[in-house]
């Protein structure tokens, strides 16, 4: 039987055993969960919007938004609401049914809250989803963000708990996970997830999905993402990730939170459409919509639709957004060392 109930026991040994056993059990084994759990040929659509770019006080190796590196990103003052509900109409328009709002701050400040807990209302009143990434939050500052209707805190791990410190080194795994646990507390959506190709072995993906695994219950959303590499950062001349490694994350990761939507996040622009067809084959039902990330760009919608539509997938209704989008009751499996999995 294909795994439905979503297991926060995993080992990592387990999690190794998925991820290096041949590609074609692996996707084997993530098409039988999805199917399982979810309607065939079905993708969710969130579209970014960066309403505060650049200038940013933490370190991340990876991110043009870093005051640390000098990567030619102009510094830009927090986007007035009018811009940002304009930009979300237009969002709609396009197919997205989330709207995620990205601020390159280390942690949101009390001053700047009402102005954000104010575009979640307005874009909310759109008829959007609602996700905010903003760096780090307060217990207060989460429930005030609910309040305002927000449904999704983005706040990824990014990779194993291990490898964190070699990529930044001004805030700590344990900052990440206080933020996510506030997330929760308040009722909040959790979309948090990770980054492929930033020098990290196989071992590092290994260990953020078991980081992510621990979580109870699982992020009802988990953006894989393949490094955009940005020139002035210190991983700016990491060698790509094979775009069969982006696969087998992503089908682990299917098995591995079976209510959860998987998006084949950032690096689209990169792949080729084989590429993405075969990331969408091996379980992920999510992507960014849009011709742009937050700084980067995105394939945009005439080559998305013509990507989906030749695999035959449409656009997941609203209606089955909404049920996935519905924070599981956590659910506890305890499985004994050897005992048959049942996936
Ligand atoms: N400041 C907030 C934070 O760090 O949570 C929000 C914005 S930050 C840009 C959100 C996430 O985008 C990061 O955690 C990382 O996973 C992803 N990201 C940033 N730059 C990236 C890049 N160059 N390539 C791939 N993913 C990237
Ligand atoms: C996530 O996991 N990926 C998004 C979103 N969450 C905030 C960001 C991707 C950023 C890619 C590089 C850029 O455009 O700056
Ligand atoms: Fe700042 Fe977020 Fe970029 Fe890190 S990832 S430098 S916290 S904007």
């Amino acid at each position: 039987m294909p795994q439905t109930d979503p297991r926060h026991d995993w080992t990592r040994e387990d999690i190794a055993a998925l991820y290096e056993a041949p590609l074609d059990t692996l996707i084997g084994q993530a098409l039988a969960v999805k199917a399982a759990n979810w309607a065939d040929g079905k993708v969710q659509k969130s579209q970014l919007l960066s309403i505060k770019t650049g200038g940013c006080a933490e370190d991340c190796g990876y991110c043009a938004q870093s005051a640390h590196f000098d990567t030619g990103l102009k510094a830009e003052k927090l986007m007035p609401l009018d811009d940002v509900v304009a930009a979300a109409r237009e969002a709609k328009a396009g197919g997205a049914d989330r709207f995620c709002m990205g601020a390159a701050w280390r942690s949101l400040k009390d001053r700047d809250l009402p102005k954000i807990a104010a575009m979640v209302s307005a874009v909310k009143a759109e008829g959007l989803e609602t996700c905010v990434t903003a760096g780090m939050l307060e217990q207060d500052q989460a429930k005030a963000l609910k309040e305002a209707g927000l449904d999704y805190y983005n706040h990824n791990l990014d990779t194993s708990r291990e490898y964190y410190s070699t990529v930044v080194s001004t805030r700590t795994y344990e900052d990440r996970l206080e933020t996510l646990a506030y997330c929760r507390e308040a009722g909040i959506n959790l979309c948090v997830g990770g980054i492929l190709g930033m020098g990290e072995g196989r071992e590092d993906r290994i260990g953020l999905i078991h980081e992510l695994s621990k979580l109870d219950p699982h992020p009802e959303s988990v953006p894989v993402n393949m490094l955009v590499p940005i020139e002035g950062t210190p991983l700016g001349d990491s060698p790509p990730v094979s775009i069969v490694e982006m696969a087998r994350a992503l089908a682990v990761c299917r098995i591995v939170f079976p209510k959860s939507w998987i998006r084949l996040a950032a690096g689209r622009e990169a792949m080729t459409e084989e590429g993405q067809a075969l990331c969408l084959l091996a379980g992920a039902n999510s992507i960014f919509v849009g011709d742009r990330l937050l700084t980067t760009d995105n394939p945009g919608e005439t080559r998305d639709e013509a990507l989906l539509k030749a695999m035959g997938f449409e656009h997941a209704s609203k209606e089955e957004t909404a049920t996935a989008a519905t924070p599981a009751t956590p659910v506890r499996r305890h499985t004994l060392i050897g005992e048959p999995q049942s996936v």
